[in-house]
């Protein structure tokens, strides 16, 4: 009778255990993000420059440290059953056949965590991959084996008009001149094979299809972000797949509103950067010796 009284007493306590654990996950929602640099980001890249980067940075460190704590009660448990149970002499142990709290305990916890898990990503995903009915800036990627165009467009979808465009070749790296502070929708497609658009630190990736189905994702790059950013393709799309770099050059709205009359223009994209003082060139990457003949 008093070993069941301990062990249902165990049980209530490790279910405490864990609605605190679980509520005190969500209350650190705030200073997470301390918790997170104090450990590098726990291995994700801490340097999103977009609005979007700050709360899937959230959901990163939250689901870690739930983690952790779920292993420290996990491994507690077996460390203390070691301890506590070791082998003292030749008599058997009692016989446990079943223990009814810590099975109900053991069903309910995981689903516990699990439920707060689901809750954030659905919630965080549909924020990330959120578009609005009217962006500031539309640009349509075009990928093709095996470079990138980048057309400005005047509207959202197929049947919108490029205004102005920028295409690279095996001699001249690609930039896509971006303006901080204003939404930005981009619009993938290929032209021959899947390809995958990414920015590393738009801490955004998706696939270029061919065909009618554009992949399309919005973000805001922060207005103390402005640079040089590289871009690469993510999917295995044949010989040169390596060498389809890109840049992002993040400017400010004014600055790229006179890139694009300078394309709109007529000039090249090296001429059109130069007159915004910028570098002509990509300063991230370099065209690389394809010898494609
Ligand atoms: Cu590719």
């Amino acid at each position: 009778m008093g070993a069941r009284t301990s062990r249902s007493r165990v049980a209530v306590r490790g279910v405490g255990l864990a609605v605190a654990g679980t509520a005190a996950v969500t209350l650190l929602g705030g200073c997470l993000r301390d918790v997170g640099s104090g450990f590098a980001g726990f291995g994700w890249p801490e340097g999103g420059i977009t609005d979007r980067s700050e709360r899937m940075y959230d959901m990163w460190i939250g689901s870690v440290v739930a983690a952790l704590l779920v292993g420290l009660l996990v491994w507690g448990l077996i460390f203390w059953c070691v301890v506590r149970y070791r082998k003292r002499g030749e008599q058997l142990p009692v016989q446990t056949r079943f223990n009814l709290p810590m099975e109900v305990f053991y069903t309910i916890a995981p689903f516990l965590a699990i439920a707060v898990l689901f809750y954030y990503t659905v919630v965080i995903q549909t924020d990330v991959e959120a578009t609005s009915p009217d962006p500031d800036v539309t640009v349509e990627v075009v990928a093709f084996k095996w470079n990138w165009q980048f057309n400005y467009r005047d509207g959202l979808g197929p049947d919108a008009n490029t205004t102005a465009s920028t295409v690279g070749s095996s001699d001249q790296i690609p930039v896509l001149v971006l303006p901080t502070g204003q939404t930005i929708r981009f619009e993938l497609t290929s032209e021959d094979v899947v390809h995958s658009f990414w920015v590393p630190e738009l801490l955004f990736k998706r696939d270029v299809f061919p065909g009618s189905l554009r992949n399309e994702f919005e973000v805001t790059i922060r207005v103390d972000n402005e640079g040089a950013y590289i871009g690469r393709c993510a999917e295995l799309c044949g010989t040169y797949h390596s060498t389809m770099n890109f840049e992002v050059r993040a400017v400010s709205p004014d600055r790229y509103q006179q890139y694009l009359s300078a394309l709109e223009s007529g000039m090249a994209q090296p001429e059109a950067l130069r007159s915004i003082g910028e570098e002509p060139f990509a300063t991230t990457t370099k065209p690389f010796d394809t010898r494609r003949t």
